[in-house]
């Protein structure tokens, strides 16, 4: 008999599965197998990437393992699942992560120390996944972790691109881009499904059915492109719950044309498969920018459609009522890019389950709920009316439904108020007529977020000001954003770490990170801030190692290091920090010697990618550089200042920056930054900010104290005055900004003509975002910056203080936050 339920054949496949205890010995066994077998390789041809590779499937082998328990419990508790829908998932590397949260990194250190091998050189090979911009893709990892480490039923779900974010290389002080082929050897870290496949239809027609007194759609032709499933497991810290995120990547669903390719019309043959996986190939390279490509439209239908089939695939599985849904999924949308989702679900319950409209959407608005990451105008997303009714015929009709249904209720609540209407509208009534996707996502969902107090506020008063007037305010909340304390302290600062557990004695702290706040208690203890700086030193000679190796520069590291590293952007005024930069460097310039040595060396970093069709976002890279030739090369001004830009920042550069930053700058012009998530991370890692009134800044100047914070510039309710100001007025240049230009002006780094549209923005372009207004408070900030950093003891009591009190900003604070309050979710723990 061949059933596999036997009892024997069980306890057979009990036996013979992956021991369930890994130590030294079973994964050096591991490592060698998967050497000889997985890579036909054998001790003569192992080399680190080998190696790499070994241990990277020999660590893979158990978080299947541990994914396939989490799974099957998911499934037999049969409970509310949130799932994550973010088109960003920038997770960088994975291995050093997987050792941590599984508690294997000394044993297997251990292990590859006595097979040969050095577990930093190791840990080294790896490529990071870069399949994200910034923030926003970051925080959708942070959050992963710890919906794992907390043990929710939580799904994510994005899409597999080929190329990830570019990668920059600085040629001449320019940016230059190159493709990011992650994908170039096999990437351990993620499970094809090739068994998992659903078809995306685009285009085609809608025809209208009559069946009695009931009308249907039925949406039909058109090309249909396969969405296939690859699975990515994300490990919790600590427990055995191992959550899921399923990336999607298309290909073709025809099949191959060979009577075309026969007759020699080889380029038609392959035309088609060519299209369908072009369109996950390539991430979008904007942060905080919409650019309204087609393609990018369909990315986001082929992604949302594929992750709702495979939603609603699950929820039939249980064989409830549709009406019970929405108690058993929750779907956030990580801003407007999935908002589709809505219209999508809408018309699965409609055209495809026949529910009628008002039950379906009233279990659409219970399922969603939508996080809105900027305020930026030019973030906004819109799509051509025109281009969405080509590929999507039928959700372009539920859209104009949805809307109709949507304002005759907005009439009664306002009868006769047509600009209300308008401007609540999902339809911009241009031409040609546009959706937005910010008002589509409010309407379709049942609580809507911003990402900090500040933001939350803003969009509230600002740009859903009026739907605050319709819903409520009871619609709108609060989550301030958050970060995995596990990577970004105990995986990027082991030292740091080690020294934090010996002091309280326990681990605790990376579940409960509120338990940091009893390290006040050591800044008294003079050992203990010898060695906190001596954590920071040794920090800081290892990015000063990395700066040589990458820019053949020697930094001191006893120098402050003050660094900005983001994504460039005009709003986050790294145009103010340059500027900054040659003041200092004038200033210095025209010192004495005796005056001279007052001033406290300064190495001054910056690091991060410009959209590669952000013109002066990308001249603004040129300047730094330009700046830092001059600088760096000057030896008049002995060493008391350096000008680094590191190339290619991402998520394991970050992981060496961060920990290493003595004073890092956030200073965005107020009301623009709606959280920023590494200024978190500095002070986490016990550097100091210097930071505007802006964003999560706010919240943690309230949590560390006006000690250990340097705050500075005009308020966000004073932007719009300011502006307006120089738009009609002449405001008069602030003196050392004057100074500043005119030294650029006059060729003092490089041709000047060069730099001119950038000098514009400040002039022709009325300074959009302020730097003249906030330039004198910049240089004050700076200077109490230097002051403080000459006192050494109370320095180094700032930096504890500044850990000590980051309790708050874990995103294990922000998961629990929309679990209870937006998601209604518990944790199911293995
Ligand atoms: C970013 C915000 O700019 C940043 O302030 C925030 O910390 C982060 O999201 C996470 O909430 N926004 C984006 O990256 C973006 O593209 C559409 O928003």
């Amino acid at each position: 008999e061949l059933s596999k339920w036997r009892p024997e054949v069980i306890e057979l496949w009990e036996k013979c599965s992956v021991p369930e205890t890994i130590n030294k010995e079973t994964f050096q066994k591991s490592f060698i197998r998967h050497v000889n077998t997985t890579l036909a390789r054998s001790i003569y041809n192992v080399d680190n990437f080998s190696a790499y590779q070994a241990t990277a499937h020999a660590v893979r082998d158990r978080l299947i393992q541990r994914w396939n328990e989490t799974q099957q419990i998911h499934t037999e508790r049969d409970q509310k699942r949130v799932y994550y829908l973010s088109l960003e998932f920038l997770l960088g590397r994975s291995l050093d992560n997987a050792l941590l949260n599984l508690g294997l990194k000394d044993s297997f250190g251990e292990g590859v120390k006595e097979l040969g091998f050095k577990m930093e050189d190791i840990l080294d090979q790896e490529v990071d996944a870069a399949l994200g911009n910034g923030g926003l893709g970051r925080l959708a990892a942070c959050y992963m972790d710890s919906l794992a480490t907390l043990c929710y039923p939580a799904w994510g779900y994005g899409v597999r691109y080929t190329y990830g974010i570019f990668q920059q290389k600085i040629v001449d002080g320019y940016q230059d881009e190159f493709p990011d082929y992650w994908l170039n050897f096999d990437n351990p870290w993620e499970l094809p499904r090739v068994d998992i496949v659903v078809d995306v239809q685009f285009g085609g027609h809608v025809n209208k059915i009559t069946e009695g007194d009931k009308v249907r759609h039925e949406w039909i032709g058109g090309e249909t492109v396969q969405a296939v499933a690859y699975d990515v497991p994300i490990p919790g810290y600590g427990v055995k719950n191992c959550i899921n995120i399923r990336l999607w990547n298309s290909k073709p669903r025809r099949k191959f044309d060979f009577g075309k390719f026969n007759a020699g019309e080889y380029d038609q043959a392959v035309q088609e498969q060519m299209k369908a996986e072009f369109l996950t190939a390539v991430l979008y390279p904007n942060d905080n920018h919409m650019v309204g490509k087609e393609l990018r439209l369909k990315q986001q239908y082929f992604w949302v459609a594929a992750s709702l089939h495979d939603i609603v695939r699950r929820f039939k599985k249980s064989q409830r009522d549709w009406n019970e849904f929405p108690d058993q999924v929750a779907i956030q949308l990580n801003d407007t890019h999935p908002a589709l989702a809505i219209v999508e679900l809408q018309r699965i319950l409609v055209d495809e389950e026949r529910l009628d409209w008002d039950a379906a959407w009233d279990i659409v608005t219970h399922t969603f709920a939508f996080t809105n990451h900027t305020v930026l105008p030019e973030a906004m997303e819109k799509w051509p009316v025109p281009m969405i009714s080509q590929l999507l015929p039928r959700h372009i009709q539920i859209i104009f439904d949805l809307n109709l249904f949507f304002l005759q209720r907005v009439e009664k609540f306002a009868p006769g108020d047509r600009d209300f209407l308008a401007r609540l509208s999902i339809i911009e009534e241009s031409t040609p007529q546009y959706v937005r996707m910010a008002h589509l996502a409010i309407v379709g969902s049942h609580r809507v977020n911003g990402v900090a107090k500040l933001h939350s506020k803003l969009i509230k008063e600002t740009i859903f000001k009026d739907f605050v007037k319709y819903y409520g305010p009871d619609k709108f909340e609060n989550k301030t954003n958050g970060i995995t304390p596990r990577r970004w302290l105990h995986q990027a600062n082991p030292k740091l770490s080690e020294l934090i557990t010996e002091t309280l004695g326990h681990k605790d702290w990376l579940k409960d990170l509120t338990l940091l706040k009893k390290l006040e208690e050591s800044v008294h203890d003079k050992e203990f801030r010898r060695r906190w700086m001596a954590v920071k030193h040794s920090n800081k000679v290892r990015l000063a190692e990395y700066i040589r190796d990458v820019v053949d520069v020697d930094v001191n590291p006893n120098a402050l290091f003050d660094v900005q590293v983001k994504r460039i952007h005009e709003y986050k005024r790294q145009f103010m920090n340059i500027l900054g930069v040659i003041h200092r460097y004038n200033t210095i310039k025209s010192m004495s010697p005796e005056q001279m040595r007052d001033v406290v060396p300064r190495v001054v970093i910056f690091g991060g990618k410009a959209a590669p069709g952000y013109y002066i976002a990308k001249l603004v890279i040129k300047l730094i550089n330009s700046v830092a030739s001059v600088v760096n090369k000057d030896s008049t001004i002995q060493d008391l200042l350096k000008v680094i830009f590191i190339p290619d920042y991402n998520v394991s550069v970050a992981e060496i920056i961060i920990p290493a930053s003595d004073i890092s700058q956030h200073i965005s012009t107020a009301g623009t930054e709606a959280s920023g998530t590494s200024n978190m991370k500095f002070v986490l890692n016990c550097g100091l900010i210097l930071g505007t009134v802006d964003g999560a800044n706010i919240e943690i100047h309230e949590e560390i104290g006006d000690d250990n914070i340097f705050m500075f510039g005009h308020l966000a309710e004073q932007v719009d005055d300011l502006r307006y100001a120089h738009r009609y007025r002449d405001v008069p240049m602030d003196p050392h900004l004057d100074a500043v230009i005119k030294d650029i002006e006059s060729g003092s780094f490089g041709e000047a003509r060069i730099f001119a549209p950038l000098i514009n923005t400040l002039t022709f372009g009325k300074d959009y975002y302020l730097i003249s207004d906030d330039f004198g408070s910049y240089l004050d900030a700076q200077k109490l910056v230097d002051e403080a950093y000459k006192k050494e003891k109370d320095w180094v009591k700032k930096s504890i203080l500044c850990t000590a009190n980051m309790g708050q900003f874990s995103s294990d604070r922000a998961i629990k936050e929309y679990a209870e309050s937006i998601w209604g979710i518990i944790p199911v723990k293995v």
